[in-house]
């Protein structure tokens, strides 16, 4: 079986991160699919949202431990550069949502993986590890970027020195993640939310996605400088004249994504 499984189910790509034997734990092979599935749902103009999510009790549990020790050891030149750095990159700039569905627990790259895509859900077993200090790592993956943003400096700080493992519910409250799920509905629920957005206005939420992408590095005039010159492609779309045609109709909207 394949360490990616990927299907396009409707108009949503799910992609899944399938080593259970190892909690989904990336090798160079898994981190180089990862980004092949990724690029081909980028390009596919039949996928308007992507769902990540992992196989059995883990999302992912980051880089795996035994493939850095041995004769065909990956060398750390070659782990961000090559395997997490473009995954990372990829799914900030692939301009449609991204949901990462985060079935278990997610450590080192494989929670900052989660807490890069667009929203991310947890099933309320999941937890969260920035597990990279125990073995005398740094943060990775984006984490140094995101998890500040996300719950707030002091926090990012003290759970990415001390390694403490944080349960989806207290995740939730942070504002690591936007919803938990409980264990029975949890597939059926984070599937929700990626199929509604394959049925939005993909190119809209594709320039929100782009704003939203420079909030934190920009001022205000630059920012609003943006969200006009993005607001003009919005309303040049055929989903934004049916968005406004449908309410005035008093009907509902049918996105094309166009
Ligand atoms: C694993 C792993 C794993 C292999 C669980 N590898 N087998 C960047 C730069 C350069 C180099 C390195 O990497 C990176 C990026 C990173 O991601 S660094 C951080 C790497 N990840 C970790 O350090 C996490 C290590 N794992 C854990 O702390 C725990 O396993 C977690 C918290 C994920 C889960 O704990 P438990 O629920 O107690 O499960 P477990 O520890 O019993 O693990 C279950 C199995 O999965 C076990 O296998 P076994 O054959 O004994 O049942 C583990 O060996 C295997 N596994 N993580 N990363």
């Amino acid at each position: 079986m394949s360490s990616i499984v990927s299907e396009v189910i409707g108009n949503v790509a799910r992609i899944t991160l399938n080593r259970p034997e190892k909690f989904n734990a990336f090798n160079r092979e898994m981190a180089l699919l990862l980004q092949d599935k990724l690029a081909e749902a980028a390009a596919d103009t039949n996928v308007r949202a992507i769902f990540l999510t992992g196989t059995g009790k883990a999302f992912c549990a980051g880089q795996d431990l035994a493939e850095l020790t041995g004769e065909n050891a990956i060398g750390i030149d070659k782990i961000l550069s090559e395997h997490y750095n473009p995954i990372v990159r990829q799914i900030r700039s692939i301009s449609k949502p991204i949901v990462a569905a985060v079935n278990g627990v997610a450590a080192g790259a494989g929670a900052n993986i989660a807490l890069c895509c667009d929203i991310v859900v947890a099933n309320s077993s999941a937890s969260f590890v920035q597990a990279f200090s125990k073995i005398g790592l740094i943060p990775d993956s984006g984490g140094t970027y995101f998890l500040p943003r996300l719950i707030g400096f002091q926090k990012a700080s003290a759970l990415m020195m001390l390694g403490d493992k944080v349960a989806a519910e207290a995740a939730e409250k942070m504002g690591m993640v936007y919803a938990v799920f409980p264990t029975e509905t949890f597939e059926a629920d984070s599937w929700k939310i990626a199929n509604t957005l394959a049925n939005m206005p993909t190119l809209g939420l594709g320039f929100t996605k782009e704003a939203l992408n420079k909030s934190f590095e920009m001022n205000l005039e630059q920012q609003l400088i943006l969200e006009d010159t993005l607001q003009r492609k919005a309303a040049a779309t055929e989903d934004y004249n049916e968005g406004v045609t449908a309410f005035l109709e008093k009907r509902n909207p049918l996105f094309k994504g166009k």
